[in-house]
């Protein structure tokens, strides 16, 4: 039985920045661009629950946070406050969370900076797996001070739902046997990949919620839609599956490693490419392999976008420095605008070797 966990981190940025700062704590708190007294052009990134009560949120132009905030004020609402966005202590506190949640499982998939999927298959029992679940949400109370949304369900669509239930420090487990009535009632909205787009489309045929949307054949969404249009099938029904993105496919060998702390650092990344290279090669030798073709790196962002770069070899190789000198020459231009032109710090590298004989 598949057994699958999506844990969403409450209003991350905002938390992160009333847990840090306790003279704002209960405050409403705006993330985002400089407000500039209502002339800012920026948007918000994230509001905490108390500054969502005044109607402001993701992705809204700053501005009109602001004039939300100033009415507020005006019919004597505790004035919210507006911070910078610290990327790099969110990422600090990301890579804990993230351990904290590696510790408890066997497999996980982090999706952003505040969410991952996670597998409960092996627990056996959605009883079992619930309480896997709970702990993992007290360890990150108890060590964060923060609180986290889970979701509990037979795939990852499911979870994911479950997860933005109960918002905040929710934490719903749907069973297999509820997934379809507890998609039901939703707005079709809610299914992920689901866009303006799409709910503009099946709005005008009358479909509001997934189950208006359950009407249509499959071969009907397919004529509409095209090949997204059988997927939305599925995920309306609760049965669309898919395997955690772990880092590495079968048929390489591959290591890879996440920074305490995200760096820019040249001497540092070297350094830690190269430990990576060497036991990728450790690891290749005890695999029974005699040779590899290709090479491949991976650079993940503080902010989590992923860049992989790979080669093939003229001709098959088995030596450690082939690893290491291709590693550095896919690396070289991580370090300069070639492949970094905003200078972003690297929270993770990775090495792998493919094409294995
Ligand atoms: P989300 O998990 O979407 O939002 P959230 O954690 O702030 O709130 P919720 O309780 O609903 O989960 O995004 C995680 C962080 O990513 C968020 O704290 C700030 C950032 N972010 C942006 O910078 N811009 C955006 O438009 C969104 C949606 C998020
Ligand atoms: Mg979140």
């Amino acid at each position: 039985m598949r057994i699958v966990g999506h844990l969403d981190m409450d209003a991350f940025f905002a938390s992160v920045e009333e847990r840090d700062n306790p003279r704002f704590a209960g405050r409403p708190i705006v993330v985002g661009s400089d407000p500039e007294a209502g002339r800012g052009r920026g948007v918000v990134s994230t509001a905490n629950y108390a500054a969502r009560a005044y109607g402001i949120h993701s992705a809204q132009p700053i501005s009109t946070a602001w004039r939300l905030a100033e009415a507020a004020r005006g019919k004597g609402l505790p004035p919210a406050v507006f911070l910078a966005v610290d990327m790099h202590r969110y990422g600090t506190v990301s890579h804990r969370i993230m351990e904290i949640l590696r510790a408890h499982v066997d497999h996980s998939e982090e999706a952003s900076v505040d969410e991952a999927y996670f597998d409960l298959s092996s627990a056996g029992s959605y009883e079992k797996a619930a309480e896997a679940a709970r702990s993992i949400k007290e360890e990150i109370r108890a060590r964060e001070r923060l609180t986290a949304s889970v979701g509990i369900g037979p795939n990852k669509l499911v979870a994911k739902i479950a997860s933005d239930r109960n918002k905040p420090d929710g934490f719903t487990v749907v069973r297999p046997r509820d997934a379809e009535k507890f998609l039901e009632p939703l707005a079709v909205r809610t299914i992920p990949g689901v866009g303006p787009k799409t709910e503009e489309e099946l709005k005008r045929l009358g479909v509001r919620t997934v189950a208006d949307a359950k009407r249509f054949t499959e071969a009907e969404l397919y004529e509409m839609f095209g090949k997204w249009g059988s997927e939305l099938y599925a995920k309306l029904r609760g049965t669309y599956d898919t395997p955690l993105v772990e880092e590495w496919e079968a048929k390489s060998i591959g290591e890879q490693e996440t920074f305490a702390h995200d760096t820019r650092d040249p001497i540092v990344l070297q350094e830690r490419l190269m430990a990576l290279a060497d036991g990728v090669h450790a690891h290749f030798k005890r695999s029974g392999f005699a040779s590899f073709r290709g090479i491949t790196i991976t650079v993940r962002f503080f902010d989590f976008t992923t860049k992989t770069r790979s080669m093939t070899l003229a001709a098959p190789a088995s030596g450690a420095d082939v690893i290491r000198f291709e590693t550095l020459r896919l690396f070289m231009p991580f370090l300069d605008k070639r492949e970094n032109p905003g200078r972003k710090a690297i929270r993770l590298v990775g090495v792998r070797v493919e094409k294995l004989a």
